[in-house]
């Protein structure tokens, strides 16, 4: 039952104390967010994961480019554990290395040596140590507006991987009209744009998430049609004429503090995953709540952390059996870290 694999875990984790250490992502389920040591968004937990020098084991909850990335900020005694190996995503899946290297050899040969490459840290380690070795950075969404900037002081155009709504958007805001933005499409090796190729400042891949792209205009319409007065939040990870139509949009933590220090009474509607939106009701009980969509939208890959499979890891920590370890190689590693600590050195 529920009730024993909780007593379980709550046991292993006396067991371990110091020697275990679990984050677990804003979009986590409860019954594995309750065994977190910590909560917080990819950026917040790759900082945390980088200053924890005490745990051995590492049992990530959330998925595998962070488990990836929490294996490379942190020590080689330091083992990762993902405890679902299905637990990807399907935007860092939409950019592999194969397509990457084909796409620098096309926009070098047509822009020269005036590219900086960026990629949102939901991308694979490999597509972080390309970035890295070219000079670029990893971004998450609650730094994209600055690191943006300061790869326009570095080259004057930019790459970015793998979401082209977070790329847009936050190219948008920081003052790039979106005539000057071209989409590489990876699925044909094709860059699409329609003006001259010297204007253009910002080269977005065509990639998407899953989750966020299933909020719609139409379902922005169909809020201010029955509540006129209700406020709209989305991430950035949503379309450009989604987030162009929301009252206000920005990263996991930015949507929970906007939450947190609204007025009691106020209405909300959230463009986000299904878990945090929840959670975000459920904390709030004297402010209005829903989800934008009516369907709710949840992660699936997120969701595939459950009670049992986080037990299943657990235990088998404590079996000496070595299951499910996230291990990014050296080679990779030494590249990828050099972008991600572009990232941090300015987060
Ligand atoms: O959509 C995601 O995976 C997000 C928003 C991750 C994060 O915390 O930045
Ligand atoms: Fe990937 Fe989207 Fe799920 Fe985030 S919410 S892990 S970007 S599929």
């Amino acid at each position: 039952t529920s009730e024993e694999m909780e007593a379980r875990i709550i046991a292993i984790k006396l067991q371990l104390g110091e020697k275990l250490f679990i984050p677990g992502h804003h979009y986590q389920k409860d019954e594995v967010i309750q065994f977190a040591n910590v909560t917080g968004d990819s950026l917040q937990l790759a900082q945390l994961c980088a200053a924890n020098k005490q745990a051995e084991h590492i049992v990530f909850c959330g998925v595998h480019f962070m488990a990836e990335t929490a294996d490379i900020l942190t020590n080689d005694h330091q083992k990762v554990y993902l405890p679902d190996m299905r637990a990807g995503c399907s935007m860092a899946d939409m950019a592999n290395i194969f397509q990457t290297d084909r796409a620098w050899d096309a926009l070098t040969e047509m822009f020269g040596d005036t590219i900086a490459p960026l990629t949102y840290v939901n991308s694979t380690a490999a597509i972080k140590a390309f970035v890295g070795k070219n000079g670029g950075a990893t971004v998450t969404s609650s730094n994209a507006h600055s690191m943006v900037k300061w790869a326009f002081t570095q080259k004057e155009r930019i790459l970015f991987l793998p979401d082209q709504h977070l790329g847009r958007n936050t190219a948008y805001d920081i003052g790039i009209p979106l005539e000057q933005m071209a989409v590489w499409n990876p699925i044909n090796d094709k860059l699409e744009y329609e003006g001259e190729i010297e204007d253009i400042k910002v080269i977005l891949w065509k990639g998407h998430c899953s989750v966020h792209e299933k909020f719609t205009v139409q379902n922005i319409a169909d809020l201010r049609e029955s509540d006129p007065e209700i406020r709209i939040i989305v991430h950035p990870e949503c379309s450009r004429e989604v987030v162009e139509l929301a009252d206000d949009n920005g990263s996991t933590k930015y949507i929970i503090d906007a939450i947190e220090n609204a007025a009691p009474g106020s209405k909300w509607a959230i463009g986000t995953e299904m878990n945090l939106v929840n959670r975000l009701i459920q904390n709030h009980p004297n402010k209005q709540i829903v989800s934008l969509n009516p369907s709710m939208c949840p992660c699936l890959t997120m969701n595939r952390i459950d009670l049992p499979h986080l037990l299943w890891s657990l235990d088998s920590i404590v079996n000496n059996e070595d299951i499910n370890v996230i291990q990014v190689d050296e080679e990779t590693t030494k590249d990828a870290i050099k972008a991600l600590e572009r990232m941090l050195a300015r987060a």
